[in-house]
């Protein structure tokens, strides 16, 4: 073995897992803020598991990040000499140590310099947290797994003057002066919790304060913090809160349990949001919300992010996981969990068209590249590169499967007996499963290889008719393709929700079939017509379905489907055969033509008044140039931008005056609301608007520009913006881009905005605007949400300039990954995905994205998270 692959770390695996030598019954932290070095003392009540076989042989393992500085160790107040221990990189190991006994722990840590934004670290002018999964061991020496869980007490103490909250888990129980002007607060949380779940804050912050009272009559105390300018954009995350823990107590039947439940609003920050027991600390993006500087998709995820975190105090924070490999447990549950809510709140149908594109176009390509992996992964290297779509997405369709195959009565029985069975334990996937099999009695065994096994399944559905008796057969078969370390699968255990409808759109019968097998067949007897099959109705698995669809068909589904999913499903299908259709034609050269039959049919969509704009909204979007990509057995960007902007300009040609009625008729004067009927209209008239600028008339540019200057929300003027910044009128765009900047460039998530839609702009030179922006002022290379909205945007978002020939865009994004390895691990990592998905491109686009993917692991010192995926995207 060479010295360069010996130094290269090594997965750890499922099949290891150990239960923990000891466990800590309760923790005692004390943080002395400071801006130059923070002080940690912590102190352990440790005991010896009875469950661990190894007994006192094994040794007392704490993990602990290079970055720490030990300044003093304690047994039992006996101080250890540098022989009693070993560190390495990761670990301290004591290895004699009694049954019993208190550790007390003397750390310094350096939270200003902390840019990895993982543990202890400073977002603007506050300290803040973030534990998950593994950040709790650059904060102190600690056994950092989920399944050992402690009851913690922790005081913080910091200047007064700078940092006048000091937050923490569960109840505020102490408080007092310091000299020189210091203070403290001490905290105490009830709960024993993994050490991931701990939090802090210390800053110079406003409140806003609402109380809630549960089912059961107890008074909670509800905070939300933020930086005095944001204090008015916390309503919408206040109510959003309200109506979810009203929500799981009706649903699930789970209450709250601390009497305070605080959210921090930061800046800096790696991801949407944590749900620290008692203290979630939120992305900025994913709290603060109001009309003038927000989108109604923001409203929506502000909406739907808080229920997430909120939800997770029973699923997640009450029962947790085990391991990492388990994190499915908390978060596929948890997503079902609030898209369910989501979907109660606002439109059932709009929310799973959503996440359904969302699971299509990124999960299934994530599960068809290097990366994929199964539900309940086998192995990692870096968990951090484990927060997928597939874990949190998929996992969620796994969980809606048993949801649909239980019925709703016994999966909420099952969600029943798995919290009360486990309150208060780290378990796995399989308890759950179990749970829900107690619950059901059924035999769930089969199931459970959704959890195992990766890759999506596919499933040809065909059939046969016989007229004579009125016997209607339907043929199911299904397969799934190998993925990474997986080549063989066998069949899933699949529901596979119907519909059979007559000519005229007369529904004959309904209900779901269980696919158990590679091959099935399901016979329907007395039919007096051959059906039309509505197939997956609701998207009742995450597989990928053929059928051999008519186009009539697909019209007459369209048209009749009791199944609002299925109806624009069949839209959908329309769409993509005539798509991927064009795209051979414009790459054969041939000219490319629209068919009248498409005209026609949008047409009568436009025209029908009495259908839900939400509908018409979905119906009349093209599929999207990534999911286009996905469906491709190669992806040849050009072609499939030509062709949809081809197809986008002949629709707005062809029904000018239909778009611009149904622009005039969705205009509304009612005050701005975020409801699930204003944002059908403001997206269905701003999906007109869109179409009306492809048609290059000044007329329609000037109709974009009142909309701009007239708006009273932002989601009215950021369309109206990037939709004339992405059209053909290149000067006014530019002009509009200045007056938004000379609007906003006070509110920095506006401004992120205002960065994406320039970098995901398809026009050419959009790369060299973008390295132009980082030289603005607001661009700040340290700031998360700023990357994702410039590099991000550009290279996940803007295929047709990322794709360059010149291999300028793989460069450029290698460039980064290579700046952000070692400043911001995971970001890096994350950043990564488009180039490794080169498999999917043409020849000579593989080779120069190798190229860069190789470039970046010649690098020395490559961090765990960038390692991972650039290996694996090489393999
Ligand atoms: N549990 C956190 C994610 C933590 C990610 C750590 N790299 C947010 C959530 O899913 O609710
Ligand atoms: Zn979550």
């Amino acid at each position: 073995m060479s010295q360069q692959a010996q130094q290269q770390p090594e997965p750890i695996y499922l099949k290891d897992y150990q239960v923990p030598a000891y466990l800590i019954e309760h923790t005692d932290l004390r943080f002395e803020l400071d801006e130059e070095e923070t002080l940690v003392r912590a102190t352990l009540k440790v005991r010896r598991n009875p469950d661990c076989s190894r007994g006192g042989r094994a040794p007392l393992e704490l993990h602990g990040h290079e970055s720490l500085e030990l300044c003093r160790l304690c047994i039992d107040g006996e101080i250890l000499s540098e022989r009693d221990f070993i560190r390495d990189d990761e670990l301290l190991r004591i290895s004699e140590v009694p049954e019993a006994f208190t550790l007390e722990c003397l750390t310094r840590i350096h939270p200003q310099l902390n840019t990895a934004l993982e543990g202890l670290y400073k977002s603007d002018g506050m300290f803040c947290t973030q534990c998950e999964a593994e950040g709790f061991r650059r904060i102190t020496f600690y056994p950092d797994r989920p399944d050992v869980m402690s009851v913690f007490r922790t005081t913080v103490e910091a200047d007064r003057k700078r940092y006048p909250v000091l937050l923490s888990n569960g109840n505020p129980v102490d408080s007092g002066e310091k000299d020189e002007g210091r203070h403290f607060v001490t905290w105490e949380d009830p709960f024993p919790k993994p050490a991931y779940l701990f939090a802090l804050v210390a800053g110079d912050l406003e409140v806003l304060e609402d109380t809630y009272t549960t089912a059961s009559g107890r008074a909670v105390k509800l905070q939300i913090f933020a930086e005095s300018k944001d204090l008015d954009k916390l309503d919408h995350a206040m109510l959003s809160l309200k109506n979810a823990m009203r929500w799981d107590e009706k649903v699930y039947g789970r209450e709250y349990d601390l009497d305070i439940y605080m959210i921090v609003a930061v800046d800096f920050f790696n991801m949407g949001a944590m749900e620290n027991k008692g203290l979630n600390i939120f992305n900025t993006s994913c709290v603060l919300a109001s009309p003038r500087t927000t989108t109604d998709a923001a409203f929506q995820r502000v909406e739907g992010v808080v229920a997430h975190e909120y939800f997770h105090n029973w699923s997640g924070n009450r029962v947790t996981c085990r391991d990492w490999f388990q994190l499915s447990l908390k978060e596929g549950f948890t997503v079902f969990r609030d898209s369910e809510f989501s979907a109660d709140m606002n439109s059932r149908t709009v929310k799973r068209i959503e996440d359904v594109s969302m699971l299509r176009t990124a999960q299934f390509a994530e599960d068809a590249g290097p990366m994929s992996h199964p539900v309940r992964p086998e192995s990692f290297i870096e968990i951090s590169n484990f927060y997928t779509l597939t874990i949190y997405e998929k996992g969620a369709e796994v969980v809606r499967m048993l949801h649909t195959l239980l019925g709703a009565e016994a999966f909420r029985k099952g969600s029943d007996i798995y919290f009360e069975r486990h309150d208060g334990q780290a378990v796995t996937t399989d308890d759950f499963v179990q749970a829900m099999a107690d619950a059901s009695g059924r035999d769930l065994s089969q199931f459970k290889r959704w959890y195992s096994q990766a890759g999506t399944p596919r499933v040809e559905a065909s059939d046969s008719w016989d007229a004579e008796t009125g016997c209607y057969r339907l043929i199911l078969r299904q397969s799934c393709p190998p993925t990474p370390g997986q080549a063989e699968k066998q069949p899933f255990h699949m529901p596979i929700a119907y519909g059979l409808l007559g000519a005229g759109g007369a529904e004959l019968a309904a209900g779901v079939l269980e696919l158990t097998d590679a091959e099935q067949t399901f016979t329907f007897d007395g039919l007096a017509e051959k059906p039309v099959p509505s197939l997956l109705r609701g998207f009742s698995a995450p597989v990928k379905l053929s059928y051999p669809y008519s186009d009539d068909q697909l019209l007459m589904l369209l048209k009749h489907d009791t199944d609002g999913f299925n109806r624009w499903d069949a839209g959908q299908r329309m769409a993509v055969n005539l798509m991927q259709l064009l795209v051979e034609d414009y790459r054969a050269g041939k000219a490319l033509s629209l068919p009248d039959a498409l005209v026609d049919s949008w047409r009568a969509l436009l025209n029908d008044e009495s259908l839900d704009p939400a509908m018409v909204a979905h119906l009349l979007r093209l599929p999207s140039e990534a999911y286009l990509a996905e469906l491709a057995e190669v992806i040849y960007v050009d072609a499939i931008h030509a062709v949809r902007e081809f197809l986008r300009k002949s629709l707005a040609d062809a029904l000018k005056p239909e778009w611009l009625a149904t622009y005039r008729r969705s205009c509304s004067e009612e005050p701005y609301a975020p409801d699930a009927d204003a944002c059908a209209r403001r997206s269905l008239k701003n999906l007109c608007l869109g179409y009306l600028l492809t048609t290059d008339e000044d007329t329609l540019l000037a109709l974009a520009e009142e909309q701009f200057n007239d708006a009273d929300n932002m989601t009215d003027q950021q369309a109206a913006l990037s939709l004339v910044v992405h059209s053909g009128f290149r000067d006014a765009g530019r002009r509009l881009l200045d007056e938004f900047h000379a609007q906003w460039h006070h509110e920095s998530l506006v401004m992120n905005q205002w960065f994406a839609l320039q970098a995901n702009d398809p026009w050419p030179g959009a790369l060299e605007r973008v390295q132009g922006l980082q030289e603005h002022p607001l661009f700040d290379e340290r700031n998360p949400n700023k990357l994702r909205s410039l590099v991000a945007a550009f290279c996940a978002q803007n295929p047709v300039n990322f794709h360059a020939e010149d291999g300028s865009g793989y460069r450029y994004l290698a460039d980064w990954i290579i700046k952000l390895n070692q400043q911001n691990p995971q970001i890096a990592a994350r950043l990564l995905t488009p180039l490794t998905r080169w498999r999917r491109y043409p020849d000579a686009a593989q080779a120069r994205m190798k190229a860069e993917l190789s470039r970046i692991l010649a690098e020395s010192e490559l961090s765990k998270d960038v390692y991972e995926v650039v290996s694996k995207s090489l393999a």
